[in-house]
């Protein structure tokens, strides 16, 4: 039995959340900020649940993909879905809008609706009675695909009409694209999953909406824009275009908020010149603008030539893809010691700008795209972002185009470069003297955290690298005075004050500061405090085999590797070696033996927003007790600390049984062990 009010409360949510889809898409103009969206929406959810038979297949829930197909099935359009014919300059717009004008017999400057031409692909929707029922491809023209359950799955498609007095049958079309940010993420998400990234948004949404299973579909950020409507039933035609497309909205459909109405041939030109102008900022790609007659009764007089209407033109902008050829590649040093290759290219415009270099991402990309110096290939360059090799047209490739290899060492400093299992990225193991990374390293080893040498900032880093006086760690510990004074905007006593700073921050130096200071790759402060309880001595944990440095708890084959290569780079070993010389050494201790700790074979959950100190900082105080700490509540849980506004978490531990403590009581219990938890105030 439904309890009676569940219907109302099950129309209500469905409502709203259609008026604020309808105030995002359509508008533009979010009623309420996406979490409370998103909670209204887990209501729903929740009541659908447990009233399945409330729910309806146009209700908001039903977005998330249906059962996968064995192909899709074919769609007749009744209305051939067109083509546009092209403008790629001011002549050929100037003789499209006098041919118009010849065949009207108007001598007036003729009103047009004018709209950017979205870079994706032409989809039809059909309506009937205010309900979603069809959405297809265009296919040929005449017949396409019936994706009716992946445009389902597209938030800006509305699965119902809005308001009352509905046409019995509408057919809207319009381009489903995806935007760049989205692109950008699914290309990254399609490479950590090891499968092949998409050339550009165009193809990723094309391949997103021609997937058999809707489901994947679902999680690909898909855009829709109606831009005309090719049948009407149950209700009269409007008189204009723009008075069409002003329905279209009411009805609830997202139109492109650019539109805009321009009389004559140099209102044209202005808004072809305003959005080309602006064709970087926007969010997905567009190939041009389209100019219409407004005038609906003289779209029917002017009808069709072949396989376009003569009342509607495309005028193009710059391609966005163009090929030029592979002069040479480069590898370049990050900050982060990270090696990429980059593809200097020969000169060639793309989308209106000159490009000569291009991303290539890593060594696996070049093998991807089977490479070589000499080929032709296609550049894809759209918004900001930095241009990319998007394929090798392989029939061009010339005799000699040679293959390329990674650098045998680090192009900037000479050390060693390593790629760890699993990681696509290479990275130079030079990290104390690597030029490319000196400024970060030095920065890291200063922080509050590694060393806290008070007064040494980013700014003041950047400061003595940029004069000279320090390239590497160490030399942090012969700085004088006057050379610090030297500097813009440092006193005498600051100057002095940060000598001192320095030079105390290697007294009574604990080995865990000392190992996370180093900035090995992957170490941060609970695995430095796992090696040096495990080690007690710094000698030992450089001298330590991967044998040795898995025997760690905390420590993994690809950490192991990233500190054995560290300590093995003779240029970090001389670093270390200077930073001895300079006083700075670690303090060595008995090795621990963790199941001696006495929350050894614990395991804690840190949940909610902790106010007296950081996640961090209480996972430190933990792990140097003996404890685990992981990301989620099991029966095997010990111990949960929930700090404020705590979540499912906290719920799945009262569920459990798990002891829960507030910050107050995690931090008596932590003083009771004789631990101290950094941050917190005493
Ligand atoms: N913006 C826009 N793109 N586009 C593509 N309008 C537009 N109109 C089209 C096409 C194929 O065809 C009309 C003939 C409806």
């Amino acid at each position: 039995m439904v309890a009676d009010t569940v219907p109302d409360d099950v129309k209500h949510l469905r409502d709203q959340l259609n008026d604020w889809s309808y105030r995002y898409y359509v508008l533009d103009d979010p009623a309420v900020p996406d979490a409370e969206y998103d909670r209204l929406f887990r209501q729903l959810q929740a009541l659908e649940r447990a009233h399945p038979e409330l729910v309806t297949p146009d209700s908001p829930t039903q977005r998330v993909g249906d059962a996968p197909l064995d192909g899709f099935d074919e769609v007749r359009h009744e209305v051939p879905m067109l083509s546009l014919g092209n403008a790629f300059d001011d002549d050929e717009l100037s003789a499209f809008d006098r041919r118009i004008r010849e065949r009207l017999g108007s001598e007036q400057a003729v009103v047009y609706v004018a709209e950017p031409k979205l870079d994706g692909l032409a989809v039809s929707l059909v309506y009937q009675n205010g309900h979603l029922v069809r959405g297809a491809t265009r296919g040929d023209g005449q017949r396409g695909e019936d994706i009716t359950a992946n445009v389902r799955t597209i938030r800006s498609v509305p699965l119902t009409l809005r308001g009352t007095g509905l046409p019995a049958l509408i057919e809207i079309r319009g381009e489903v694209v995806m935007t760049h940010a989205g692109f950008d993420a699914l290309n990254r998400s399609q490479q950590e999953k090891g499968l092949k990234p998409f050339a550009n948004p165009r193809n990723a949404a094309a391949g997103s909406l021609r997937q058999l299973d809707s489901a994947v579909t679902a999680q690909r950020p898909l855009e829709f824009f109606a831009y005309s409507v090719a049948r009407l039933e149950g209700e009269d035609w409007q008189e204009s275009q723009w008075q069409q497309l002003q329905r279209v909205r009411e009805l609830g459909v997202r139109v492109s908020p650019e539109v805009s109405t321009c009389t004559g041939v140099d209102d044209l030109l202005a808004y072809h010149a305003s959005i080309l102008k602006r064709r970087d900022e926007l969010p997905y790609d567009i190939d041009g603008v389209v100019y219409k007659v407004n005038d609906l009764h003289a779209q029917e007089l002017l009808g069709f030539v072949s396989r376009a209407p003569r009342w509607a033109i495309a005028h193009k902008f710059p391609a966005q893809e163009e090929i030029t050829r592979l002069l040479d590649v480069e590898w370049q040093v990050g900050r982060t010691g990270a090696i990429t290759p980059v593809a200097r290219l020969e000169p060639v415009q793309v989308g209106g700008v000159t490009v000569s270099n291009a991303t290539l991402h890593n060594f696996d990309e070049i093998q991807r795209l089977d490479l070589r110096i000499g080929d032709s290939v296609v550049i894809y360059r759209a918004g900001d972002v930095i241009p990319k090799v998007v394929s090798v047209i392989a029939e061009r490739r010339p005799e000699k185009a040679a293959p390329i290899s990674m650098p045998g060492a680090c192009p900037v400093c000479g050390s060693e470069i390593f790629r760890a299992e699993g990681e696509a990225v290479a990275r130079c193991t030079g990290g104390l003297i690597c030029a490319a990374q000196q400024k970060e390293a030095i920065k890291h080893f200063a922080s509050r955290r590694a060393m806290d040498i008070d007064g040494l900032g980013d700014k003041i880093v950047d400061a003595l690298v940029d004069a000279g006086l320090v390239a590497d760690v160490a030399d942090l510990y012969a700085l004088a005075e006057a050379d610090v004074a030297g500097l813009e905007r440092m006193g005498e006593k600051s100057a002095a004050n940060l000598v001192a700073a320095i030079r105390t921050s290697g007294e009574n130096l604990a080995l865990e500061r000392f190992l996370f200071a180093l900035g090995i790759r992957e170490v941060g402060e609970a695995t430095a405090l796992a090696l040096a309880n495990h080690f007690g001595a710094l000698d030992k944990v450089m001298s330590a085999d991967e044998d040795a440095l898995v025997a760690v708890s905390d420590v993994g084959p690809v950490v192991a590797s990233h500190i054995r290569h560290f300590f093995a780079e003779p240029h970090n070993q001389a670093v270390i070696a200077k930073l001895r010389k300079a006083g700075v050494e670690p303090l060595e201790r008995e090795p621990l033996e963790v199941a001696s700790l006495p929350l050894a074979d614990q395991t804690w959950v840190l949940t909610g927003t902790l106010t007296r100190f950081t996640r961090d900082q209480a996972k430190a105080v933990l792990q140097s007790l003996g404890a685990k700490v992981a990301g989620s509540v099991s029966r095997k849980t010990s111990c949960v600390v929930a700090g404020e506004s705590a979540g499912s978490k906290l719920d799945k531990a009262k569920e459990l049984d798990v002891v829960v403590l507030d910050e107050q009581e995690f931090l008596q219990k932590m003083d009771a062990l004789g631990a101290r938890v950094d941050g917190a105030d005493a």
